[in-house]
């Protein structure tokens, strides 16, 4: 139900990924006016802008999609259980065409500031080229890896070659063949990069700062016979993603009881198994104590070691390999043949917490033992300030004129509620924002999130508000909630950029939500009696 303010539109949305484009749509189903501004050139957000060879889902993509039609669910066609980036990118501009978003969304334009006027209760948002405009609700939906962190090495600016980062990858293909690659980073985003650069580069140098536990993973095809079923399942399939803990109801705990009850010799044939199913996330649920017991913990993370050693030939590359701390602890890697590439002739392995980089020169990066490893191009893999830097970096100025950086006193002090509501901020809501849940699928997330906005505007637009605003007290009880399931949990003990260890000089706090997907959504429950939001 539209509402009669003098605003150029009851919404603005930024940023065109999953949780953005959702946005839209609701708010356009609803029957409000809605513009969503978007940085880039197209659609796709995260998948737009991580073109990085190797990118691709490592949730099955029978799970990380819309549940909200049946007709996109019918209609759409995966290739493989994780299809690679220019798929998932497909998929996003399908569903954009299909839902008519297109003629709501401004491309090439990214927000920089926008302002709260307490006086008219409206958001003025700086759209560019000394244009402002206005709406009652102002919705960022910017992501919370898109800021993207690269280590200040000196003398880079000399280097010769070309340099990338895996988020702001080009669109245009870049030819590996007859060159010397480095990849700096092995998260996520680093292991896909170097399984995939490895095979065509001549060279490949990874400079790593921590080891990975990467768990194997295939990508068998999907044939015809499984998109029916997919089909036929459409009716249970919301339903089966919400109950399960993660949002990925393909992973099932296979053991109900605790590592530590098996023999040493039944527990390693029973990890060998699903080793060898190469499915990915599912050695985590071998049994249901791996993330809650250091114990058992450190079962899995033994047998992970072994498998190392197994696989990497050269026993120096291996033992840099290794991993110490606790498995998942980091946020878990998934990769087809990662250990494996490290036999391949052409892959070299510099562990950087021996030998750091000292400089880069023209020809390539030095490192502490003096060696000077000569380069044509440098990919940083080296991951993002996370969380809360994509909105601490937009100056987006709430009642009393302050920015949320200010506010969150850059991580020292963050405060939200629900990671989408703040005190001070009214009308606005955040969709990615810090306190976004970080174990859970995030696309299952974004569609409980903006079912909540979408649900929380029509509570005030039928009340006849003029403002809902984050409660101090509201905002007080839930960072406690998130803190405390942060504390209690693995993350609290393992250095990753889920608690900001990332960055040097980045306060320690727990910048995403770590609790299970189930209290996740009966707190969203719980908050559509709106009392922790106060109203005018
Ligand atoms: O970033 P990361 P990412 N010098 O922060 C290293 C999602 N994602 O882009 O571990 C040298 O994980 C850093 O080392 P350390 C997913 O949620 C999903 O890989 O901090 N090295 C690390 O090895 C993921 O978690 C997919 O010691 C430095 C690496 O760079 C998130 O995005 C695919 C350094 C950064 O790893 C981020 O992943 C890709 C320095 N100064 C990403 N600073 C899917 O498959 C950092 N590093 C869905």
């Amino acid at each position: 139900m539209p509402m009669n303010q003098q605003v150029d539109f009851d919404a603005v949305v930024v940023g065109a990924g999953f949780s953005g484009l959702y946005m839209l749509h609701l708010l356009r189903e609803a029957g409000y006016s809605a513009q969503l501004y978007e940085a880039g050139s197209d659609v796709g957000g995260t998948w737009y802008w991580n073109q990085y060879p190797g990118a691709r889902c490592d949730v099955p993509a029978e799970f990380y999609s819309y549940t909200f039609s049946e007709e996109i669910h019918r209609d759409w066609k995966w290739s493989a259980v994780y299809p690679e980036q220019d798929e998932i990118l497909s998929y996003i501009k399908y569903v954009t065409d299909k839902l008519d978003l297109r003629k709501d969304i401004q491309f090439n334009t990214r927000i920089t500031d926008a302002k709260y006027d307490p006086e008219a209760y409206t958001w003025s948002v700086n759209v560019g080229g000394g244009q402002t405009v206005t709406a009652k609700y102002f919705i960022p939906a910017i992501g919370n890896v898109s800021v993207p962190h690269a280590p200040a090495i000196p003398g880079l600016d000399k280097f010769r070659g070309q340099t990338y980062h895996t988020s702001q990858w080009p669109h245009e293909p870049v030819d590996f063949k007859g060159k010397r690659v480095a990849v700096i980073g092995t998260g996520s985003s680093g292991v896909q990069a170097i399984t995939s650069i490895s095979k065509e580069a001549d060279h490949l140098t990874v400079f790593q700062r921590t080891p990975q536990y990467v768990m194997p993973v295939e990508n068998p095809k999907v044939g015809e016979d499984d998109l029916e079923r997919r089909r036929a399942e459409f009716p249970t399939l919301r339903k089966r993603v919400r109950e399960h803990i993660v949002g990925m109801p393909c992973f099932d705990v296979r053991k109900m009881y605790s590592a530590l009850e098996d023999t040493e010799e039944e527990r390693n044939r029973h990890y060998e198994a699903i080793w060898q199913e190469a499915k990915g996330f599912q050695m985590l649920y071998a049994y249901t104590d791996l993330t809650i017991n250091d114990d058992a913990n450190a079962t899995i993370a033994e047998f992970v070691r072994g498998k190392i050693r197994e696989i990497v030939k050269d026993p120096v590359k291996a033992e840099n390999l290794m991993p110490t701390y606790l498995l998942g602890g980091k946020r878990p890697v998934v990769a087809t043949k990662y250990y494996e590439s490290y036999n391949q002739e052409n892959v070299d392995l510099v562990n950087l917490k021996k030998t750091p980089i000292t400089e880069c020169t023209e020809k390539g990066l030095v490192t502490a033992d003096g060696t000077e490893h000569e380069l044509d191009i440098i990919v940083f893999a080296s991951g993002f300030d996370a969380m809360i830097g994509p909105l601490a970096g937009t100056k987006i100025r709430g009642r009393e004129g302050i920015t949320l950086k200010e506010k969150w006193d850059d991580g020292r002090n963050l405060k939200t509620y629900l990671g989408v509501c703040h005190v001070g901020f009214p009308n606005m809501f955040t969709i990615t924002g810090p306190h976004f849940p970080l174990t859970a699928n995030a696309l299952a997330v974004n569609e409980v999130i903006a079912e909540w906005v979408i649900d929380c505007i029509e509570y005030a637009e039928k009340q006849g508000l003029a403002e809902v605003e984050a409660t101090p007290q509201g905002e007080e009880e839930w960072t406690d909630h998130v803190n405390e399931v942060g504390n209690a949990s693995i993350y609290a003990r393992t250095d990753s950029w889920y608690t900001g260890a990332n960055i040097e000089g980045k306060p320690r706090a727990f910048y995403g939500y770590t609790g299970d997907f189930q209290t996740y959504q009966d707190k969203f429950e719980k908050a559509k009696d709106y009392k922790a939001l106060a109203v005018k």
